[in-house]
């Protein structure tokens, strides 16, 4: 269902790090013209010792230390209730770890249209979390690529600006066809803008011919070329129209 304001909550030793980043730009005005509501929830807070721990050293032994289940747990559930406190019938809980599978685009739109069902983040830190926690209170694990960052914070608000960006009035219309190439499956054609000359080298000609189907052709062209060098696993997935095929034979006549 789509329509309503979505709402995400993320589970974060770091809420300053992820309500500040989510301030900027596009995610930062979407929210200030109310298209989605953030909720930060802090482990720490949900601790009842003077120290208020989150961590501790791992059974088994070996270096670093992992996050206990239970502050997680306390602070998913005061996510959850404030989710349901906003209307949402249930959540959705993802985990952001390199073990998830890999967010792509057809993911990226199921969680944006999903929005009956709150979104639910927890970002982890140390070593990582305690895997009871997320046998039992995660739905999904995410993984934004093949690597190991310091914490879940980033992956986290990475896929929020993904998930934001598809709501609807997010984008304004020159965004929104910007991004409809990558839709396609296509790469964006390069840019130019001024001075006509920079460190020797021309922006091409055609940009300033004022023959605005030559610029269309042009823009085509280089964005399937550039996709077939770059990212030939993209054009797999829709091959080339005959029309594409014709513009990419004829390249450089
Ligand atoms: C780290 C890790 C390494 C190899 C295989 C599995 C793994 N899981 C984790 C993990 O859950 N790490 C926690 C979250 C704690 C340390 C920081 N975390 C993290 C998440 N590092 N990198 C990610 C991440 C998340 C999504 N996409 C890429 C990386």
């Amino acid at each position: 269902m789509t329509g309503r304001t979505m709402r995400i909550d993320v589970v974060t030793l770091f809420p300053e790090l992820v309500t500040l980043a989510a301030g900027f730009g596009v995610t930062g005005r979407a929210r200030e013209r109310g298209l989605w509501q953030l909720g930060v929830w802090n482990p720490r807070d949900f601790t009842d010792d003077a120290h208020r721990t989150v961590d501790d050293r791992p059974y088994g032994g070996g270096p670093g230390m992992v996050m206990l289940a239970e502050p997680l747990e306390r602070a998913l559930a005061a996510a959850r209730e404030a989710q349901a406190a906003a209307g949402r019938a249930a959540s959705r809980t993802l985990y952001l770890s390199p073990a998830g599978a890999p967010l792509t685009h057809a993911k990226v739109i199921d969680l944006a249209h999903d929005d009956a069902q709150g979104l639910v983040l927890v970002a982890g830190r140390y070593e990582g979390i305690d895997q009871r926690l997320i046998d039992c209170e995660v739905d999904e694990e995410v993984s934004i690529g093949d690597f190991v960052v310091s914490g879940g914070e980033l992956p986290a608000l990475l896929l929020i600006d993904a998930v934001v960006r598809q709501r609807p009035g997010v984008l304004n219309d020159a965004e929104s066809a910007l991004q409809d190439s990558f839709v396609d499956g296509r790469l964006d054609c390069p840019h130019y803008t001024r001075p006509e000359m920079w460190r020797g080298r021309a922006v091409p000609p055609v940009l300033l011919s004022g023959d605005h189907a030559a610029v269309r052709r042009w823009r085509q062209t280089q964005a399937l070329v550039r996709s077939a060098r770059c990212r030939p696993d993209l054009l797999h997935n829709r091959p080339l129209t005959t029309e594409e095929r014709r513009l990419i034979e004829n390249e450089g006549r």
